[in-house]
């Protein structure tokens, strides 16, 4: 699929180990031990209602392809992020016919495959027969396919200076207890086989998407071929804060993990003291700088690698008004299996809870989360083929009135978001000279069905207490498509 084809999409993003077991029996799951608790293809399978009933219509599975086998310094490959053999499945997860049937069952219900691939490193135990180099152990590279012999990858040296994009590129990730053998890239029989590689996998499993871990560790020449070999949308992982250094990765790939934007959103709904309008000067800069504007990107509160948003704070409209902000923002929002569940997990591993525990409870009225995620998924769906509206093309604006620091208020018509970081013992009142939803139209609030009306000129001013956040969209939009959010009202 194509990256227009994606934008329309909602994307859920699991880690399979952790999602769902094979016979829907709910093993134990210590994160702390890093080792595999026994998620497979197959349950995944088995769970795609609870998916799709949420309104996700998208799936990111993590890596696929076989990786170091037994127990490392840091636990087993349970994640799928250590590569070793990239011609075979990880026999953990399942068989090639799962995943295929996994592939079969998703776009049975029209939902899209996104696979996440590991170009940049592969993972071998330590050889403790030879000395190390420059710091890094010695790898008994043998154990790797195909690129078995250490003069497929870079001198080993590890990253150390994070301003040098050569040594961000050719040293390698990982430390002492493990060493990931950074490929060399540069090395045009290595390119050719990962180009072979993509394109091959991609057509076999019949994958829509790919999300490309390490980026930033690979030249950027590197992957316009891999792109186009590969035929597919990409979305590529930039780990950093500056728009400055993510923007000319748009250039090269479909679309990137907005890490820019995490960052603002995190600092931003972390407490009534987070800087609100940061989040507009970084967005701002996103639609400025990127190929494509913000469009290009995908949006998320949460994902593996970093703590779950709610373990931050115990405030839970805290954690409800930055749920919103993936959904009102130009790029395609992506959630983290477990968010719907209220999970608090910390930072790796604690954040890669197995979801069986939580027993996939999927009553609204008791998943106050999961609730809103189904209203937001409605809500971008229905505004979406809105008529009227060009939802997907209309760039997000910032639209608060100047001097309201704990609030912000972003439209992108036919919706309109108002956030807060007040807090929940703080009541709030939005007044906005034009709410962008038409003049004297009723509206409603998508996450509690509460009614209110534009004005003459289409001001708004509405009122909301325990500093929840409130998505506003014209009732009629809602009556056109259809759509089962707030039928009653
Ligand atoms: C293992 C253990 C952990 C342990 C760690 C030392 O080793 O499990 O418990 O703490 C996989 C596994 C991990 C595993 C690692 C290493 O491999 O999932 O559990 O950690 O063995 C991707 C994936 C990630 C995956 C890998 C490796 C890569 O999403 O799940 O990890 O395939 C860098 C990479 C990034 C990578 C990330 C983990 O490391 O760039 O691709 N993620 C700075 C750098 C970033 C860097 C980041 C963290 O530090 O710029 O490049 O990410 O080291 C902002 C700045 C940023 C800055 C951040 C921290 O602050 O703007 O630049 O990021 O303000
Ligand atoms: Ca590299």
């Amino acid at each position: 699929a194509s990256a227009a084809d994606w934008q329309k999409r909602s994307i859920y993003q699991v880690v399979v180990d952790r999602f769902a077991t094979s016979d829907g029996s709910s093993p134990p799951c210590f994160t702390g031990d890093r080792r595999y608790c026994g998620g497979t293809w197959d349950g995944l399978i088995n769970k795609l209602d609870y998916i799709e009933n949420m309104g996700f219509d998208a799936v990111w599975i993590s890596p696929i392809v076989a990786n170091v086998a037994g127990n490392t310094s840091y636990g087993e490959a349970y994640h799928g992020y250590w590569p070793s053999d990239i011609n075979n499945l990880n026999p953990h997860f399942g068989t090639p016919d799962d995943l295929k049937n996994l592939v079969t069952a998703l776009h049975g219900r029209g939902m899209y495959l996104m696979v996440d691939v590991v170009v940049n490193h592969m993972v071998a135990l330590p050889d403790n027969t030879s000395a190390s180099t420059a710091g890094v152990p010695a790898l008994d590279y043998s154990t790797i396919t195909p690129f078995g012999t250490s003069t497929d990858y870079h001198a080993p040296c590890f990253i150390q200076d994070y301003n040098n994009q050569t040594d961000v590129e050719q040293c390698w990730l990982g430390d002492v207890n493990l060493p990931l053998a950074d490929l060399n890239t540069e090395n045009q029989t290595t390119v050719d086989i990962m180009y072979q590689w993509i394109g091959d996998l991609v057509k076999t499993y019949d994958i829509d998407g790919l999300r490309i871990d390490t980026a930033k560790h690979i030249r950027k020449d590197f992957w316009p071929g891999f792109a186009s070999a590969a035929g597919v949308f990409t979305i590529a992982e930039i780990l950093e804060g500056s728009t400055d250094y993510t923007a000319p990765y748009t250039q090269v790939l479909d679309s990137i993990l907005d890490y820019p934007t995490y960052f603002a959103l995190t600092d931003g709904f972390k407490s009534a003291s987070g800087n609100l309008s940061n989040i507009a000067n970084i967005i701002t800069q996103a639609q400025k700088s990127y190929k494509g504007g913000a469009f290009s990107t995908g949006a998320f509160l949460d994902n593996h690698d970093q703590p779950r948003f709610a373990s931050t704070t115990s405030d839970q409209s805290l954690v409800r008004n930055a749920m919103v902000l993936p959904y009102i923002h130009d790029g395609i929002p992506i959630v983290y299996y477990g968010q719907e569940q209220g999970f608090q997990g910390a930072s790796d591993p604690d954040n890669r809870e197995a979801l069986w525990l939580s027993d996939y409870v999927d009553d609204p009225a008791q998943r106050p989360l999961l609730d809103q995620l189904g209203r937001l998924n409605a809500a971008r769906k229905a505004a979406i083929s809105a008529p009227g509206y060009s939802f997907l093309e209309s760039p997000m604006k910032f639209v608060s009135p100047p001097g309201e620091a704990p609030t912000i208020a972003i439209s992108k018509p036919p919706l309109l978001a108002l956030l807060t970081n007040l807090g929940n013992q703080s009541t709030v009142v939005y007044g906005l000279p034009d709410a962008g939803l038409g003049n004297n139209t009723a509206v409603i609030d998508i996450l509690n069905c509460a009614q209110w009306r534009t004005g003459e000129t289409g001001e708004i001013h509405v009122k909301r207490e325990h500093g929840m956040p409130q998505v506003l969209m014209p009732a009629s939009v809602l009556s056109a498509m259809n759509s089962t959010l707030c039928r009653d009202v």
